[in-house]
């Protein structure tokens, strides 16, 4: 019902474009209908300046399109839809770092790679509380917390998880989450407990993944949000640049990001930080065009998104920032730290905003803040899940021909 609907707007839009009136007349009236509904009124606007249901050609045409043009297109979406000198501002805290069973070859906390990140066990509550705190102080409207996890388990670090979420949403910040792959209950469970965001990345194209992580399929990715689509909690999902996929796979992951009903609320642009000792140690940095065409493009595809300059700012200067800014990008992580890796200093990104003169988002002004509901009022409830999820036999080639090579 939910996709035939959408479907038969894409259709009458296409139909509308043919000049085919009287048939467009006959499916405008589920359209017409369905505009009286205030949940699809909302997934009309977020596709409005979009041709709906774009293709890859399509995508890779404007992402090679001549940078002032691609820049003007971008960045006249963003004034229709955004504030262009407002900025929302995001901090991570990794609660469980390293120690990882996968094998996402771009990632320093996978156990099997051996770079200089140790494993720590679950961090506590006041932990999180004082750095969240220090966050907030510093301009910061959204904690996101990261967990070196291959998906959520019920138990007791689960619960635990909950209790921080319940914690900084009592500190009236936007409380977003990275845990790994989420069951529909476990996603009720952290929409109960005060989570405004879940970040799950599709970090590629669905044909480049077979080339990044052989642990985990993308179909586990698509189900996780569909997942969190299922609560109150909004969607942040993005990828990474600079693993060595063509410009086709870029646009193909923007193409699926685009796709989702209703689209992402977030979309982090992560460029690749090589860390050593990865098997993505050898690749080459993004330059800032890569970054500006992704960005803008992202822009396009998302009007109403907001799109995060993610990781690979402390490769980035000021003006090139800036660029970024200018062509759709309207949020960043600060804090001198990523996860594991740096991030550019929050005075110096203090300096960019007041050079720029760029404002910093308030806490819940896309969205209101989401309800905590006490463990004993909740509705859903430790299950003692422990799921499997897919585990395709898929070894990446591309590294193994990397290690030869050496
Ligand atoms: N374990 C959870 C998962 O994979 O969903 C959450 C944490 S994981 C570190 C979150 C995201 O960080 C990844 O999906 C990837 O997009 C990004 N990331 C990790 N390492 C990165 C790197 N070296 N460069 C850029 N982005 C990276
Ligand atoms: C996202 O897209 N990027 C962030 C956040 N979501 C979780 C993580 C970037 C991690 C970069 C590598 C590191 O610091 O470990
Ligand atoms: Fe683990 Fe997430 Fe890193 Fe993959 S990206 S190795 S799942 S922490």
């Amino acid at each position: 019902m939910f996709i035939s609907d959408y479907q038969s707007y894409h259709l009458n839009y296409n139909l509308c474009n043919h000049q085919e009136k009287i048939i467009a007349l006959i499916y405008s009236i589920p359209m017409v209908i369905e505009q009286n509904r205030p949940d699809f009124s909302i997934k009309i606007s977020n596709n409005m300046e979009t041709k709906p249901l774009w293709t890859q050609e399509e995508v890779v045409a404007l992402y090679n399109k001549p940078i002032m043009d691609l820049l003007y297109e971008a960045a006249s979406i963003h004034r229709k839809y955004h504030d262009p000198n407002k900025v929302q501002v995001s901090t991570l805290i990794s609660i469980k770092t390293g120690g990882c069973p996968e094998d996402c070859a771009y990632c320093p906390q996978a156990a099997r790679y051996h770079t200089n990140v140790k494993a720590e066990g679950l961090m506590s509550l006041e932990q999180v509380k004082e750095q969240a705190l220090a966050a907030k102080a510093g301009g910061s409207s959204r904690i996101c917390m990261g967990a070196a996890w291959r998906n959520v388990k019920d138990g007791p670090e689960f619960d635990h998880v909950l209790e921080m979420v319940r914690t900084l949403n009592r500190l009236d910040m936007e409380v977003c989450c990275t845990l790994g792959m989420l069951t529909e209950n476990q996603a009720h469970r952290l929409s109960e407990a005060g989570l405004y965001a879940y970040n799950h990345n599709l970090d590629s194209s669905a044909d480049y993944y077979k080339e990044i992580i052989s642990t985990r399929s993308y179909d586990d990715r698509l189900q996780t949000i569909e997942n969190v689509r299922k609560t109150n909690i909004t969607v942040c999902s993005g990828g990474i640049i600079g693993m060595g996929e063509s410009i086709a796979d870029r646009a193909a992951m923007l193409v699926t990001l685009a796709s989702l009903i209703p689209q992402p609320e977030s979309v982090p642009i992560n460029a690749l930080v090589p860390v050593p000792g990865t098997p993505m140690e050898v690749m080459e940095a993004v330059s800032i065009w890569e970054m500006v065409r992704m960005v803008a493009t992202a822009r396009i595809l998302l009007p109403t998104t907001q799109v995060r300059l993610s990781a690979g700012r402390t490769n980035m200067s000021t003006e090139g920032q800036a660029l970024c800014f200018f062509a759709g990008a309207n949020s960043i992580f600060s804090g001198d730290k990523l996860l594991t890796t740096p991030n550019p200093a929050i005075n110096e990104d203090m300096d960019m905003f007041k050079t720029l003169g760029l404002v910093a988002q308030q806490p819940f002004e896309k969205k209101n803040q989401p309800e905590t509901i006490a463990t004993e009022m909740a509705h859903y409830h430790d299950l003692g899940e422990r799921p499997r999820w897919s585990r395709p036999e898929h070894k990446i080639q591309r590294n193994i021909a990397k290690q030869q090579d050496k």
